[in-house]
């Protein structure tokens, strides 16, 4: 059923000009590390039976851009074009993909459900009560960098989704390998580097910072984006596909 539902997701998306193969995992819903959200991101964050009663999986996807919307980001203090028409495509892609899903697991003749948490709560509390790199950590599929971003094995360049199901199948292991340079040799620091407001630093991520830089671009490119530390950095792509 692991094939079923990662075919399934590659070949949705096979067709985006702007994405490579996406990597899927699957978190058990009676992890303890789902319960611990509630510490770890806010108490208000939720578990997988406020979505779907009797959870077993959820199933999370890694949706990753190209190197060719990674370059067009580098150049400049703004988020290019190309990077902001990518991050609207890929909400839409994503609450499409998860649509179809839903349906194709329901086909499958069991249950499914999605968060509909998953934007920041408001301007003033820049978290949202589904933390969907949170969740994709305990799906197996990456570890976290200096840049706050979950580094998979294909990097760190891309976006999360999530789809919550009564699937029986076998929960994937949160991986143990570290990918950032920094966490493993204390070098590296080209994400902070990158950061053009200084939000990301050594120690620690001062995201309202980053939030006045992403409103700053929507101003430019009518986008609230950036991910200048999610581009030209060794993380960024680590396989090449
Ligand atoms: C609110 C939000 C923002 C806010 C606040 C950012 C933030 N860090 O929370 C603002 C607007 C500033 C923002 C900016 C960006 N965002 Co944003 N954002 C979100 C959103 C909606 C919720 C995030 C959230 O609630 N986090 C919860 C808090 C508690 O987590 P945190 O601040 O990251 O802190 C945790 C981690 O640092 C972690 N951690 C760090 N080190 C370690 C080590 C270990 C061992 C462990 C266990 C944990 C851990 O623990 C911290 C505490 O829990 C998510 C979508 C979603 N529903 O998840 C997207 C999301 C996080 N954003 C994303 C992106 C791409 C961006 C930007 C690049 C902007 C852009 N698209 O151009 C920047 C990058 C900022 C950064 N480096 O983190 C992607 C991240 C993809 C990835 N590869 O990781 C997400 C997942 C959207 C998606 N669907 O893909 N974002």
């Amino acid at each position: 059923m692991k094939g079923e539902v990662t075919g399934f997701i590659r070949d949705f998306v096979r067709d985006a000009p702007y994405l490579r193969e996406p990597l899927v995992g699957f978190a058990g819903c009676d992890s303890p590390m789902i319960r611990q959200l509630k510490n770890a991101v806010m108490p208000e964050h939720e578990m997988p039976d406020d979505i779907l009663s009797d959870p077993k999986i959820i199933i999370s996807y890694f949706l990753p851009f190209n190197k060719e919307v990674a370059r067009s980001n580098v150049p400049g203090r703004y988020a290019s074009k190309t990077w902001a028409a990518c991050y609207n495509d890929t909400n839409r892609l994503i609450a499409s993909l998860n649509d179809a899903l839903v349906e194709h697991i329901q086909e499958m003749g069991f249950r499914a459900a999605y968060s509909r948490k998953t934007s920041q709560v408001s301007n003033d509390v820049l978290m949202s009560c589904w933390s969907q790199r949170h969740i994709a950590e305990i799906a197996g599929l990456g570890t976290f960098g200096l840049n706050n971003l979950l580094i998979t094995r294909v990097g760190s360049c891309g976006r999360f989704g999530s789809v919550v199901c009564d699937l029986p199948i076998v929960p994937d292991l949160p991986e143990t390998e570290k990918r950032c340079l920094y966490k493993l040799t204390g070098g590296c620091m080209k994400c902070v580097k990158n950061c053009p407001t200084g939000a990301l630093r050594e120690d620690g991520f001062l995201r309202e910072v980053c939030f006045a830089m992403c409103q700053e671009n929507k101003a430019e490119c009518g986008t609230e984006v950036c991910g200048k530390c999610a581009v030209d950095i060794p993380c960024g792509f680590l396989m090449n596909d």
